[in-house]
């Protein structure tokens, strides 16, 4: 629908100029989607009152981490565990399809890229094994190439080698990040407690492990390195939920927004940081439709139905990991039927959701109340703020539901 309105009246610009400041104060930018360079040039466009460049800046600050690609290497000795770390990344199980190939004999001959399966635009190389007679004549050459990759994760299931640092070093010549992970420490913590039950400190052994991780990067020359100890066959247990939050702060903040996104839920804190994330985008919509109503003959709004409605809500359910075949999984997981979770839940119903929740009542409470604060808005920015105050409450009812099945497995485990 095009709205067709009167030239901007000097109140409608003030209610937007305190809806644009509730936005600011609502968002610190720790882990947000835009880069200050972004908050800054939106805010000095907005301090202007120039609407359309508003909405320019908006609408760019919006697609660019949408459309952003995000290309991560592994690379490592052979056998070190480097396809079963790229399936742990991805959620993926070693027979699922999509996933990388995992093997006891040497399994990855060549680059091979792995694409997310629900996100496309995140891709994980599998880069073929160093220390083998097959190995590549220039790994360094062949893997740090010309390849724009994000950043370079270094895999050993034993000692970091030489090899390790050479490979280190390039990739910090080509100003790029690197984290060194050591995978398999499940296996070594269970072959510590078989031959020492009586003295085996979990902690003592990981803290060991560690420091001569340290020791031995220092003495090859790598300073300041970051070392993750994982199991691949537990990614919510050991560093792999730290190395995750390290990957996502150390992220260009264009680029966070498809790494929160296929973030499997291994803790409350990335549920808080999708969340976070999800409703600073639907902030950015709202402001940016706010402003297109108070500027004359732009297309605004197109209407309340429903069906798009729940169209929204299981869009956030699948960002959430909460769509039909991982309630499935997790029904299997906990040991009950897809019907129990469902009875347990608030957000997986969405026509029993609204009927119970009079949902739509509701969101048109907040959408009023916020207006009789504001002096009264225009109906087409009533319209908007109610699907605003809707898709507020679908994101925070599916990230609650997320959280209470998260923990309901993690009790199990
Ligand atoms: N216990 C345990 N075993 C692991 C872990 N990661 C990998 N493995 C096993 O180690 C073997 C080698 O794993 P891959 O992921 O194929 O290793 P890779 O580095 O890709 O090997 P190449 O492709 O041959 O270079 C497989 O049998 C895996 O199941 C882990 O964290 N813990
Ligand atoms: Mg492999």
């Amino acid at each position: 629908m095009a709205f067709i309105g009167s030239l901007p009246s000097l109140h409608l610009h003030y209610n937007l100029c305190s809806y644009y400041l509730i936005f600011f104060s609502a968002f610190g930018h720790a882990v947000g989607i835009l880069s200050q360079e972004s908050v800054e040039r939106i805010q000095r466009v907005f301090q202007e009152g120039k609407l359309k460049e508003v909405v320019e800046e908006i609408q760019e600050a919006l697609q660019k981490p949408e459309n952003a690609p995000l290309d991560v290497a592994v690379i490592g000795q052979s056998g070190s565990g480097k396809s079963s770390f790229i399936n742990a990344l991805l959620g993926l199980g070693h027979e699922e399809e999509g996933s990388a190939h995992v093997g006891v004999l040497p399994t990855t001959m060549k680059k091979t890229p792995y694409q997310h399966p629900k996100y496309p635009s995140v891709t994980s190389w599998d880069l073929p094994g160093t220390g083998t007679p097959n190995s590549l004549p220039d790994p360094y050459l062949e893997i740090v190439g010309d390849d724009d990759y994000d950043f370079f994760i270094i895999i050993s299931s034993s000692r970091f080698s030489s090899n390790d640092a050479l490979l280190a070093q390039k990739i910090k010549e080509k100003g790029k990040n690197f984290y060194f992970v050591r995978t398999m420490v499940d296996a070594e913590l269970h072959s510590e407690e078989k031959s020492k039950p009586i003295s085996f400190k979990k902690e003592r052994v990981l803290q060991q492990i560690r420091d001569d991780y340290l020791a031995i990067l220092s003495n090859i020359g790598v300073s300041n390195p970051c070392v993750f100890l994982v199991s691949n066959f537990h990614p919510d247990k050991f560093d792999f939920p730290r190395l995750q939050e390290t990957l996502l702060q150390d992220l260009p903040a264009h680029k966070r927004y498809t790494f929160v996104l296929q973030l499997s839920n291994l803790s409350d804190a990335f549920i808080e940081v999708k969340r976070v994330i999800l409703k600073e985008k639907i902030w950015l919509n709202a402001l940016k439709s706010a402003a297109l109503a108070i500027i004359p003959f732009m297309a605004f709004f197109s209407g309340f139905d429903l069906p798009k409605q729940e169209k929204c809500l299981n869009l956030y359910r699948s960002y959430f990991g909460l769509d039909e075949q991982s309630v499935k999984e997790i029904a299997q997981k906990l040991g009950s039927s897809v019907q129990e979770i469902k009875s347990s839940t608030k957000s997986l119903d969405f026509w029993l959701f609204v009927k119970n929740d009079s949902i739509a009542a509701k969101a048109m409470k907040c959408a009023e109340s916020f207006c009789s604060v504001n002096g009264g808005l225009r109906s087409s920015i009533f319209q908007f703020l109610k699907v605003y105050f809707l898709r507020l409450k679908f994101i925070n009812t599916v990230a609650d539901d997320v959280k209470m099945l998260l923990h309901k497995t993690l009790e199990i485990d």
